[in-house]
């Protein structure tokens, strides 16, 4: 077993309902990156009608955050997005490249959840730019470095009866037109993310690929069980998967992962490599709080080559 493999931080949960000014139930599934220095933070909380919006909090050290006193992102009350954006944000990740930050996140309405696309340059201003999928389409994670062919390259996760929830690669000359998509990986039969799989941090650039921490969910008589696990894909060629790890890296544990909000659950939208060879990973635990913990890159890349589970 490799529980040890996402070493958590003692001082979990580090993000809870209690540290936000303003009337919310959750904190979770964050997007995190690194901005001037310090550790941005931009977190889901349901308020109490049961929709989400996203709230944003810093930090000097990636573990005490503080949350600013307004929300981040909110549903959109006029235009094209007022009406995919009805029932809430949620789950939003960060992909830092050519000085923006690009953010996707859920935009749920009455006509199924689609993935949105807004950018920033401080985290202060955001402009939404486009609805980049149709319905049923979750979380979207943009690669931080455009490929060889001057694309951008993202992966999804789209729904269908025939092959239910897997992840997919799609391309982009402009971020708003994408394309040339095709599946790279599905659950796989009686395993622990044989219900569903989906992208969860936005990859990560490793000298030996891509590292790209997912979600996986196991049905039990209990509801559903969501884990992580890591995948590695071609430098060059994310299309390609290098390996993924046939164990999860990180189950539901602690009594704040395994009760909350919806129970059984840790969920990441957001990973932070460091210099000194380590991964800071965060997840929702429970639906309910924000939680980190360590890993050492290395051990996550051997985890994808030495012990293989097949991309389906
Ligand atoms: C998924 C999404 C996530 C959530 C998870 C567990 O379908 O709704 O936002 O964390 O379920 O409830």
């Amino acid at each position: 077993m490799n529980n040890h493999i996402v070493k958590r931080y003692k001082g979990n949960p580090i993000l809870t309902k209690k540290d936000v000014p303003y009337p919310v139930e959750t904190v979770h599934n964050a997007g995190v990156t690194k901005y001037q220095n310090k550790y941005i933070m931009l977190f889901r909380s349901h308020k109490r009608n049961g929709r989400s919006i996203i709230g944003i909090a810093e930090s000097e050290d990636g573990y005490k955050f503080s949350v600013h006193k307004e929300p981040f992102l909110a549903p959109s009350t006029k235009g094209i997005f007022a009406e995919y954006e009805e029932y809430g944000v949620e789950d939003l990740r960060i992909s830092n490249i050519d000085n923006e930050y690009l953010l996707t996140y859920s935009a749920y309405s009455r006509h199924g959840v689609r993935v949105a696309l807004a950018k920033t340059k401080d985290f202060k201003n955001v402009e939404k730019i486009s609805l980049i999928t149709e319905a049923d389409y979750r979380n979207v994670v943009i690669f931080p470095e455009k490929f060889d062919d001057g694309r951008y390259a993202r992966l999804d996760r789209p729904h269908s009866e025939i092959s239910p929830w897997s992840i997919w690669i799609s391309y982009s000359p402009d971020l708003i037109h994408w394309g040339d998509s095709r599946i790279v990986m599905k659950p796989v039969t009686y395993h622990w993310d044989e219900m569903k799989i989906g992208p969860g941090a936005t990859p990560l650039k490793t000298d030996q690929g891509w590292l790209h921490i997912y979600h996986g969910v196991f049905p039990t008589m209990d509801g559903a069980v969501y884990r992580l696990g890591v995948a590695l894909h071609d430098l060059k060629d994310p299309a390609k998967i290098l390996g993924i790890s046939d164990e999860w890296i990180l189950a539901p544990i602690d009594p704040w992962e395994i009760t909350g909000y919806v129970h059984n659950v840790v969920f990441t939208c957001g990973a932070v490599k460091e210099d000194n060879g380590t991964i800071k990973i965060y997840w929702g635990g429970a639906d309910t709080v924000m939680c980190v913990g360590e890993a050492n890159t290395k051990e996550l890349i051997n985890l994808c080559l030495n012990n293989k589970r097949n991309p389906y």
